[in-house]
């Protein structure tokens, strides 16, 4: 141990990213004692990891940014209408420096363990560098998609050629020139990095699981008049986007109605328009897509006709367009060039589902039919979403409850926020809050700022700890179940449902009734002196 150890503070954060950084500016201000424990060597959280060719967020940029600060806003410019990772990296270090955060953050240390000391109501935290501290309350900020998935194929440790992790990119630059590339994963981050991996590589290979839907993104330079309206009428512009479910701006060109009431030429003229405006607005084209089969069907059945359109080869386009759950309900995609680098002579597209991946080998991927040889493996796999880096942490709460074993079944909290028998611990965006569905830097603003009205209603009403009540708990994973069963998303084997991880549980851990209706329940949920919360004073 060093010289830090048993250290005692107010407040301890674990992560760095988004929420990690609002979190400490926030508690900051309540005058607390705080520290953010992160184990990268700089802020960022998933921006920091995510450095892959094309790394790219999929919520416009001026919408992708923090509310909190008029100066922030007004002093910084984004250059594109979506930004790339490393220019939201650079947006995350302005922040750092410009309200000075970077002092009460510990680099290139992670938590390992997190004790609740019922006698004193503090949670005691521990290091892998063998630290202690003693902290009232511990917030964790440590992201929904942190986790990558873990990857064991027969035979991986043979291969001679380099392995990457999008999600855990190299620090130096890579060129691909002159080399063969297998790429493994059409999500996001397969989509993002094909395409520019392409024009490099004499050859990519990619190994598709399970195609994607991808809304072209029509990235390009921000339009000026577009920044202006921002910086002009902000509120007006943040109005909306707190009054929209998913904490976007959408377009004008949304159509509140139903699909299935929509004769198939509006469907047309409707997808069209927003296929030409690009981006993740087209799954609201019609508000049904995301309840109803057949409409749902409508939307898909566009997207692939355009697939076809683009894509030359047949057998390409067709393992292309063979998804098989209702377009929406795994993250869609949005893409620069995606299907259009299948035209190109030096790409390859592997259906797993015909020709399964039977192991590595010293020189590249044997499937049932070929062997591919390659000077690289970039697996583009996903995450433990949601879950995973919160028990990564051997949490223990009240009587020695461990949250491991508290989720065996799937994750259960109170709005996302706290679990009951783990009083203090905050969660920011835990699983059962609306999180990845919605524009997350609305979501963690959200959380940050109802974590820190509610910190400082317990120091001012002189309270030691607060914590979820059972029933409260039952009830809301009970609302999140029944929502997300009113819509398609439990259909589909994604990540939201747990379905990515073999031996996962399947639950939906997202709250899926939307932004507003979310903020509402967690606004009366104050309002009625934190119904559903247990406040206590020691003694
Ligand atoms: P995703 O969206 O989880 O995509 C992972 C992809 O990797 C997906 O196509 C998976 O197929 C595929 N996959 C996963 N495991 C395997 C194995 N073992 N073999 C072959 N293929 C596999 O992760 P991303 O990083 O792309 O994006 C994550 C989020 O970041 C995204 O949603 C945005 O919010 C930003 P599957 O679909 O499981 O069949």
């Amino acid at each position: 141990q060093n010289d830090k150890s048993s250290e005692k503070i107010d407040v301890i954060i674990v992560g760095a990213g988004f929420s990690g950084l609002y979190m400490l500016y926030r508690v900051r201000e309540l005058g607390m004692t705080v520290r953010i424990i992160e184990a990268a060597d700089g802020v960022g959280g998933t921006w920091y990891w995510n450095r892959y060719p094309g790394a790219r967020c999929d919520i416009e940029s001026l919408q992708y940014s923090y509310s909190f600060s008029d100066t922030l806003r007004e002093e910084w410019h984004w250059s594109e209408r979506y930004a790339s990772q490393p220019e939201i990296l650079n947006y995350l270090n302005y922040v750092a420096d410009k309200f000075d955060l970077r002092k009460d953050i510990q680099f290139q240390t992670r938590v390992t363990t997190a004790n609740f000391d019922e006698t004193l109501s503090r949670w005691n935290i521990q290091t892998d560098n063998n630290e202690q501290i003693s902290a009232k309350f511990c917030i964790m900020a440590t992201g929904c998609l942190s986790v990558p998935k873990k990857i064991d194929l027969k035979g991986m440790d043979t291969f001679k050629g380099n392995i990457y992790y999008t999600s855990q990119w190299p620090h130096t630059s890579i060129n691909f020139t002159g080399q063969r590339v297998a790429v493994i994963g059409t999500g996001s981050s397969g989509i993002q990095s094909i395409p520019i991996i392409a024009q490099q590589a004499d050859h990519v290979y990619v190994f598709q699981q399970t195609p994607s839907f991808s809304i072209p993104a029509h990235n390009g330079p921000l339009d000026t008049k577009v920044e202006q309206s921002w910086k002009i009428n902000y509120d007006e512009h943040r109005r909306k986007v707190l009054g929209s479910s998913f904490g976007v701006e959408v377009n004008d060109m949304i159509s509140d109605k139903p699909a299935t009431t929509a004769t198939s030429e509006e469907q047309q003229e409707v997808y069209e328009t927003q296929w030409q405006i690009g981006g993740l607005t087209f799954i609201f084209s019609f508000n049904d897509l995301l309840f109803n089969k057949e409409a749902n069907i409508t939307a898909a059945d566009f997207v692939s006709s355009k697939i076809r359109a683009i894509v030359k080869d047949p057998m390409t386009a067709e393992s292309l367009t063979s998804q098989d759950y209702p377009i929406g309900c795994k993250r869609v995609c949005i893409d620069t060039n995606y299907y259009d680098t299948y035209n190109r002579n030096n790409v390859t597209l592997i259906n797993l589902r015909k020709e399964n991946i039977e192991e590595i080998t010293t020189i590249g991927i044997k499937t049932k039919n070929n062997i591919y040889q390659v000077d690289n493996i970039i697996f583009a796999t996903g995450f433990d979403a949601m879950t995973g880096a919160l028990l990564n942490i051997n949490i223990q709460g009240r009587s020695g409850n461990k949250l491991k074993e508290k989720w065996i079944k799937g994750p259960c909290t109170y709005l996302g926020i706290m679990t009951a028998d783990f009083p203090n611990l905050f969660m920011i965006t835990g699983p059962g809050s609306p999180s990845v569905l919605t524009n997350m830097i609305v979501s963690i603003e959200q959380h940050v700022e109802w974590i820190t009205e509610c910190l400082d209603y317990l120091r001012k009403h002189h309270y030691d700890s607060i914590e979820a009540t059972n029933e409260a708990e039952d009830a809301w994973v009970n609302q999140v179940n029944a929502i997300a069963n009113a819509t398609l998303f439990p259909t589909a084997n994604s990540w939201y449902m747990g379905a990515n991880i073999p031996g996962k549980p399947r639950v939906c851990m997202v709250y899926v009734g939307g932004f507003v209706a979310y903020h509402k329940i967690c606004q009366d949920i104050v309002a009625n002196g934190y119904e559903g919360f247990q406040l206590m004073k020691n003694n």
